[in-house]
């Protein structure tokens, strides 16, 4: 869409609105853009008595028309105080606060909109809904926290005989952890994987010799919190954020504040290998047991649970998979990257931990949703990996290899085999922390 638009040229008539939402009206006929474009650039609507449930409707309507750009600003405050008239305070707020932080200039709409969205934010609709989500949150914790209390330690699982794809943590707050089976997969892929790059290769078997756990989960915000503030952890300033198409490095950006929206069951982000590390020293030091990161191999051997498909068990990608650029990323950023998920999976940003369903070995969220940091130093291809699954001392150590891609990676990037590195010391809002737990006892299934 060439036009630009202000807040006279925008304007929408209810008489023009009927028009052109009549069957017997000939506008009817056009295509969508040019509907779009004839509505957007002629129409006039006073601050007055308006058809709000007509605005609304046609508004609707525009929203689910498919284009390039997204529409214009002021159909976002018509939005709002359409929502708003009609009774809907809590949903105005989004439409209102999206005007406002694209409005450009603060003229005499953009004052309104600020009232208009004040008196959303205090009507008691919205109070009422925030306090229903703030007992829903509170409903997610419990349950998971019930879970946790549930977990038994390792040794009280080892007891009980079969501990392979149990789960149990070592201490109360502890991680979920998972007892994977000792095994041999096929680590790589083959040519004709789409998406596939060079450095997949060449495909060989990795046995590893013994059992060993894996989070069940993605490190989430409460529990690196819990290490910051036992061990007085200082981060480093900074993280690396993805806002308006392009990455930018923010001083103020942190773990706590990474510039989208979390909670504590959030996977944690902007943490860079180094601050990693930290956090399984300081795990291990807590427990009394050997935890660590991952190898490259144990990462690929763990998303793949058995299977030799693209993403663990499936060569076609569905919204169930993870938590990757799919339409909502699309809508939400602007952005039209062809080889997005073509469905929608509920989150444009990263989703609570175990949103979406597990593997084969019950482990959530290898694909997608954040980068996990492995040991692995980087090296362009498998030829001088070592042979027995551990992690990559030789190659360029001042990188090391990220796996599984991330809520604003397309799914070919989150495939099993695909890998990245980047820099030891780098922290985005798209790279996060999976741990493992050596396990001593030899374990049978
Ligand atoms: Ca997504
Ligand atoms: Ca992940
Ligand atoms: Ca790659």
């Amino acid at each position: 869409m060439g036009t630009s638009f202000t807040s006279k040229s925008i304007s929408v008539s209810a008489l023009a609105l009927t028009l052109w939402l009549s069957p017997a009206n000939t506008h009817a006929q056009l295509s969508d853009e040019a509907r779009f474009d004839m509505l957007s650039g002629r129409v006039e609507l006073a601050d007055g008595d308006e058809d709000w449930p007509l605005v609304l409707e046609t508004i609707i309507e525009l929203n689910d028309i498919e284009r390039d750009e997204p529409l214009p600003p002021m159909l976002s405050f018509f939005e709002g105080k359409a929502l708003l008239r009609a009774g809907q305070a809590y949903a105005a707020l989004a439409p209102l606060a999206d005007y406002i932080e694209r409005a450009g200039s603060e003229g005499e709409v953009y004052h309104k909109a600020l009232a208009f969205y004040d008196e959303a934010d205090r009507d008691p609709a919205t109070r009422q809904h925030r306090a229903e989500e703030a007992v829903e949150q509170q409903a997610v914790i419990d349950r998971r926290n019930a879970e946790l209390n549930q977990l038994p330690d390792f040794e009280t699982l080892a007891e009980t005989g079969t501990p392979v794809g149990s789960s149990f943590h070592d201490c109360e707050d502890c991680p979920e952890m998972v007892v994977l089976p000792a095994g041999e997969f096929s680590m790589g892929s083959r040519r004709s994987e789409y998406g596939r790059d060079s450095d997949e290769g060449p495909v060989r078997t990795v046995p590893l010799a013994s059992s060993f756990a894996v989070g069940k989960y993605e490190i989430s915000v409460g529990e690196f919190e819990r290490f910051v503030d036992d061990a007085r952890y200082r981060m480093s300033e900074g993280c690396q954020t993805w806002a308006d198409n392009v990455w930018t490095d923010e001083r103020s950006v942190t773990w706590q504040d990474p510039g989208h929206i979390q909670t504590a069951n959030h996977p944690v982000t902007c943490v860079s290998w180094d601050d990693a590390q930290a956090y399984v020293d300081w795990l291990s030091g807590h427990t009394g047991e050997r935890y660590r990161l991952l190898s490259e191999a144990e990462w690929e051997y763990a998303a793949r649970a058995g299977s030799d498909h693209a993403w663990s068990g499936n060569n076609d990608w569905d919204c169930q998979l993870g938590n990757v650029a799919d339409d909502a990323f699309s809508d939400e950023v602007g952005s039209d990257n062809e080889d997005r998920a073509e469905c929608d999976d509920d989150h444009y940003s990263p989703a609570p931990v175990g949103s979406f369903a597990p593997n084969a070995f019950g482990l959530f969220d290898l694909h997608g949703n954040v980068w996990e940091w492995t040991l692995d130093c980087w090296a362009n291809d498998y030829r001088r990996a070592p042979d027995n699954g551990g992690a990559r001392r030789n190659g360029d150590c001042t990188r090391r290899v990220q796996r599984g891609g991330s809520w604003l990676d397309t799914p070919q990037v989150s495939r099993s085999a695909n890998r990245s590195s980047i820099g030891l010391t780098t922290k985005a809002s798209s790279i996060g922390i999976r741990i493992a737990r050596e396990i001593d006892e030899n374990i049978v299934e």
